[in-house]
């Protein structure tokens, strides 16, 4: 058992299309336990620090501009090996490839429009969770 935390975001598309209860309820079935949770606006500035990686990328201008749309739920989840499970819940990044079951498999098509973001591993969530609750 490897008790651990990750971050999930829930996206603008997720606040819009009214999911975030059935977002937040897949998680909690599981048996991860919700500690933390923020209701937020990214700005410009903290959106291109979280997304920093993908800084290079050609995407990363409509990925800032996406993530800063509308507001965003932020929650910290624990639970055991939380980074793997729940990445495997979040489901493939192109939401038109995840499998069924998977929260993007299941509500959506889009690929910057994929509902939620979900920690890579420890480093990033570390970074991801620091520039979103450490900050005001
Ligand atoms: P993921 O880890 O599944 O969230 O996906 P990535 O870290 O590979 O990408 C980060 C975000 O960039 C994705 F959620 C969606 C977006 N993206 C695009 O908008 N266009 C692309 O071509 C690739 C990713």
């Amino acid at each position: 058992m490897k008790s651990e935390c990750t971050l999930i975001v829930i996206k603008p598309d997720g606040i819009q299309r009214h999911l975030i209860g059935k977002i937040i309820s897949r998680f909690e079935d599981k048996g991860f336990r919700v500690i933390n949770l923020r209701f937020f606006i990214f700005s410009r500035e903290q959106a291109s620090e979280f997304y920093s990686v993908h800084k290079a990328k050609p995407f990363f201008e409509e990925l800032v501009s996406f993530i800063t749309s509308g507001p965003v739920i932020a929650c910290l989840i624990e639970g055991n090996n939380a980074i793997t499970a729940v990445r495997l819940m979040a489901g493939a990044t192109k939401s038109f490839e995840a499998a069924p079951g998977t929260i993007r498999g299941d509500f959506g098509l889009g690929l910057t429009e994929n509902l939620i973001h979900a920690s890579d591993s420890p480093e990033s969530f570390i970074k991801e969770s620091g520039v979103i609750f450490n900050r005001t």
